[in-house]
């Protein structure tokens, strides 16, 4: 697994970050490392694709990166007819995930497409995934997608949402900043690296507090809404139609 040293040296000026071929490259390494709780999310995305998973339905990985939550998935579930799909805007994601997915599923009927979410129309899916790719959409447009996923669920389909939180409390939201810097210093990250990355992500990642996630989906509709993971600011939800 390639190293991310993406922040590694002094940028002349910390420009906006991108999911381009330098962060397609090391993406396994950099989200372990930057992602408290991700490889036991994936873990238990496999007990919920063999949960929730209904035959001849659409599973959605969105934003899926190199397919990860799709693997996890697929790995336990018996239903049959299944259509997986990954959508993810960005070329260098969407080349590398059709490569993994081929050589890991090749018996799943998986498609791969590189498509914004908010524009993309919806098969009627048992699995929704939103992991850790809500949070890089604008606020304004977060609402929308929700509701179009709601409507393409079929009956007691579910969306899972990981994302990371903001806190309402300022103390709460310093205290697990420190712990989340140790975390990624523990990691290998250096002060640079952790700074540098900061300041990118810092128009682009644009978290909430958890109300505002659950209060949303039981707007949209949702009959159970549910906080089943936080590890530190990282945390996951799902949502069952
Ligand atoms: C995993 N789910 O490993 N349309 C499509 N894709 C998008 C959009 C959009 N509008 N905006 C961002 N993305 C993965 C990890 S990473 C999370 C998801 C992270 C894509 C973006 O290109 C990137 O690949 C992904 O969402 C977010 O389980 O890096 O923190």
């Amino acid at each position: 697994m390639s190293r991310d040293q993406v922040y590694a040296e002094p940028l002349p000026q910390v420009v906006d970050f991108t999911f381009n071929a330098a962060v397609a490259d090391v993406f396994p390494d950099m989200i372990r490392r930057s992602v408290p709780g991700y490889e036991t999310i994936l873990t238990l995305l496999g007990v919920m694709g063999q949960t929730f998973i209904q035959s001849n339905t659409h599973v959605y990985d969105l934003g899926c990166s190199l397919g990860a939550a799709t693997l996890a998935l697929a790995s336990r579930t018996q239903a049959e007819q299944v259509q997986f799909v990954g959508v993810d805007n960005s070329p260098a994601m969407v080349a590398r995930c059709e490569q993994v997915l081929q050589r890991h599923l090749p018996r799943q009927p998986v498609t791969v497409l590189c498509a914004d979410i908010r524009e993309l129309s919806f098969e009627p899916a048992s699995v929704i995934v939103l992991n850790f790719t809500l949070q890089f959409l604008p606020p304004a447009d977060r609402q929308a997608l929700l509701e179009r996923l709601y409507q393409a669920l079929v009956p007691n389909g579910v969306l899972i949402l990981s994302e990371k939180l903001r806190f309402a409390e300022d103390s709460e939201q310093a205290f697990l900043t420190d712990l989340y810097m140790a975390f990624k210093r523990g990691n290998g990250y250096s002060e640079l690296e952790i700074s540098q990355k900061r300041n990118a992500l810092e128009h682009v990642l644009i978290p909430e507090t958890s109300a505002q996630h659950i209060e949303r989906l039981q707007a949209i509709g949702f009959k159970q809404v549910y906080q089943w993971f936080q590890g530190l600011s990282f945390s996951s939800f799902i949502a069952v139609k």
